[in-house]
């Protein structure tokens, strides 16, 4: 029902006076920030490797690891220009190490996962202890401690890096140190994390100090054995097909506590059925070929592309091949936070 003038005269007199004391009236917006159901302000966009891999290595002609710091493409949504974010709560972007550079020492609060997605033998250092990095490895450089990247090997190496940049800003919580050398020293042998943690089993007198998973490298070889075994011992799902989250072995949450991370296997000619959550959520495809309609968007991918599936969007996965995809989002906030949930279409 249209309103008099008058009345609409009267209320836009109103909130100008009180805008002038910093006051707003909720009921010309309670409906956008109470939605009836999420409306994310982002986009679904995909990344081809093909396209992007030419500008990260021009990148490398152009800047030194150790003069960029951290010398990466970001990977921003579309509908977030400027913001160097992916989703509203997350960071991506994929980073350049050439043979024998260096990206020096630092630590922050932001928590950083790395998803190895080309080449092999470059390390990451974590508080004193490095590991060797191999393609579809996923390593974790935790809030507050410090890490440096180096590649001693003969190729280039390039990993997608996940943060929870947007989240920590939001908190204002970001906090930051650059190490004294580019390098940190080695204090722990190579393996010393893997050993103690990494086999189901902990150390008898150990206790967790933190939420953070003391695995930092989780091994594809690893991964991949146990999607293979899987595979064997039962049907996929209907909405993921065979789909694990990484653990953190000491509390069974995620190995960082703002982002999960999660791998699953397609099987050859698999077709999902429609699915939604509320987690906005990056993938990084590591075997196969095929497709994934997201929202009224088509992406086809294969082997180190990219792909962001905002909050509340409808997947659909399409395997050509049999296909591996890696991805991460911020579930665990929301589940904490008794926020996360699904639709998986009836099934
Ligand atoms: O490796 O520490 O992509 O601090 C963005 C910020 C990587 C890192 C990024 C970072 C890092």
């Amino acid at each position: 029902m249209a309103k008099p003038a008058t009345v609409n005269n009267a209320r836009r007199d109103f909130y100008e006076r009180i805008g002038s004391l910093s006051m707003a009236p909720l009921w010309e917006s309670l409906h956008q920030l109470v939605p009836p159901q999420p409306a994310p302000k982002y986009q679904p966009a995909s990344w081809s490797y093909d396209a992007v891999r030419p500008f990260l290595m021009e990148s490398g002609t152009l800047i030194t690891a150790k003069e960029a710091v951290r010398r990466v493409l970001i990977l921003e949504n579309p509908a977030m220009p400027g913001s160097a974010c992916i989703t509203p709560t997350l960071y991506a972007g994929l980073q350049l190490i050439l043979p024998g550079e260096v990206a020096p020492s630092h630590r922050h609060t932001q928590s950083a996962l790395r998803f190895i997605v080309e080449g092999e033998g470059a390390y990451t250092a974590v508080d004193g202890e490095r590991t060797i990095m191999h393609e579809g490895d996923f390593v974790i450089t935790p809030t507050w401690t410090w890490h440096d990247h180096g590649n001693d090997s003969s190729r280039p190496m390039v990993w997608l890096d996940g943060l929870d940049i947007p989240l920590v800003a939001m908190f204002n919580a970001g906090f930051a140190d650059n190490g004294e050398s580019d390098e940190q020293a080695v204090t722990t042998p190579q393996g010393t994390s893997d050993a103690r943690y990494a086999s189901g089993l902990l150390p008898v007198d150990w206790k967790p100090s933190r939420q953070t998973s003391p695995i930092f490298n989780y091994p594809y070889a690893r991964t991949r054995e146990a999607l293979h075994r899987l595979v064997k011992v039962g049907p996929p799902d209907a909405c993921h097909g065979y789909k694990l989250r990484y653990v953190n072995p000491a509390n069974g949450g995620a190995p960082i506590a703002t982002m999960g991370t999660f791998m699953q296997l397609l099987p050859e000619g698999f077709a999902s059925a429609p699915y939604r959550c509320t987690d906005g959520t990056v993938f990084s495809v590591v075997e196969g070929q095929g497709e994934s309609r997201v929202g009224d968007k088509t992406f086809r991918w294969k082997k180190r592309d990219h792909f962001v599936v905002p909050s509340w969007a409808t997947v659909v996965h399409q395997a050509t091949d049999e296909s591996v995809l890696f991805s991460f989002s911020d579930r665990p906030v929301q589940e904490r936070l008794d926020l996360w949930r699904e639709d998986r279409g009836g099934r």
